[in-house]
């Protein structure tokens, strides 16, 4: 009888090493570290719940440790992860306002940069709401042997050599592409391993799911106002009305359109002139992957993996999803500013 072939992350990043312009087995050496971290990262988000009840966050463990924050011990898992894969010299994280050079030799020599956002959403845990950690890896630009600088962390995103996130939701999966296809594995705690559970995902050029915070609609730019209105029109030959679904976690938004179809819209607004999502570790990875899915990201105007960036943390309006849907938000954008 034929069984179900389990294919784990490990066994796929060896099987597609050889795709990988660089392989001689650094970046399957690094995807499986983050694989490592994304499994301890799991085990303690899922039982953020109790921590009521077990008394973690917050208070002292048996060991006499100091509970951190769950978005605190991302990060340092991440961290050290990276650290021990030794292909990593430097990480840029949402955590830590400068960016860490790693300077112990081993780590030193490492040809990776890698971006983080360690755990997105958290304040969504405690009301048990998907959440995720979303990366971007890139190769050095300075030699060897150096502290990485700007240099190698402020490169555009059509540098990126690999990108992906982890969603902590009602199971744990890791999507991510090295710019051959995006595919999606999923966490089986039985084994303790990512299995391939969504190979080649291809996102829908159309859909019918329009996400963005509505709260905000008086500090929407006026295209984007135009555009919730023509998501909201009776047209049946265009399947609209959508639906509206906004999760505000991105990675469980974004997640959701990239299988489904949909667009995921987070523009400038008042309190948020720049956008809210950050370029480098948010609106770059999640860019990488849609594109690679057969789907677009934008600010409203430029193409998100075009911009050159000029800070760590710094913000961009993001637009991203379907294709045909992005591309129906920019016309609206553009109508608009040429009226202004
Ligand atoms: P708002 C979560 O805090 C986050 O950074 C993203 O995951 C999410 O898409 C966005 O902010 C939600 O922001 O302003 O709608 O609550």
């Amino acid at each position: 009888m034929k069984g179900y072939r389990i294919k784990t992350l490990n066994e796929f990043i060896i099987e597609k090493q050889a795709e990988f312009p660089f392989a001689k087995g650094e970046l399957t050496r690094l995807l499986h570290h983050v694989g490592i971290a994304a499994k301890i990262v799991n085990k303690k988000v899922n039982k953020a719940g109790l921590v009521d009840i077990i008394g973690e966050a917050g208070a002292v463990n048996v060991q006499g440790e100091d509970q951190k924050k769950l978005d605190v011990f991302a990060d340092a898992q991440f961290i050290s992860a990276l650290q021990a894969s030794g292909e990593c010299c430097g990480i840029g994280s949402e955590e830590n306002e400068e960016t860490m050079a790693f300077d112990d030799d081993f780590s030193k020599e490492g040809n990776y940069i890698f971006l983080m956002d360690p755990l997105d959403g958290s304040s969504n845990i405690d009301v048990n709401v998907s959440i995720g950690t979303i990366f971007s890896i890139y190769r050095r630009v300075s030699p060897r042997g150096t502290v990485p600088g700007d240099v190698d962390f402020l490169q555009p995103g059509n540098k990126q050599v690999a990108a992906g996130y982890i969603i902590y939701g009602s199971s744990t999966m890791l999507v991510y592409t090295t710019g051959r296809g995006v595919n999606g594995f999923t966490l089986d705690t039985s084994i303790g391993e990512f299995c391939l559970s969504h190979e080649r995902i291809q996102t829908p050029e159309d859909g019918t799911l329009y996400s963005l915070n509505e709260g905000n609609y008086v500090h929407f730019p006026d295209g984007v106002k135009k555009y919730i209105k023509y998501c909201q029109q009776m047209d049946t030959a265009t399947n609209r009305p959508y639906s509206s679904r906004y999760i505000g976690s991105l990675v469980a938004d974004f997640h959701r359109n990239l299988l489904k179809g949909g667009i995921f819209i987070y523009p400038e607004t008042a309190k948020a002139p720049n956008g809210k999502l950050r370029l480098l570790y948010e609106c770059n990875p999640i860019a990488f992957l849609a594109e690679r899915a057969g789907g677009k990201a934008s600010d409203g105007f430029r193409r998100i993996l075009d911009i050159q960036p000029t800070s760590l943390h710094q913000r961009v309006p993001f637009y991203t999803g379907s294709k045909n849907m992005v591309e129906k938000a920019e016309e609206f954008l553009r109508a608009s500013s040429d009226e202004a």
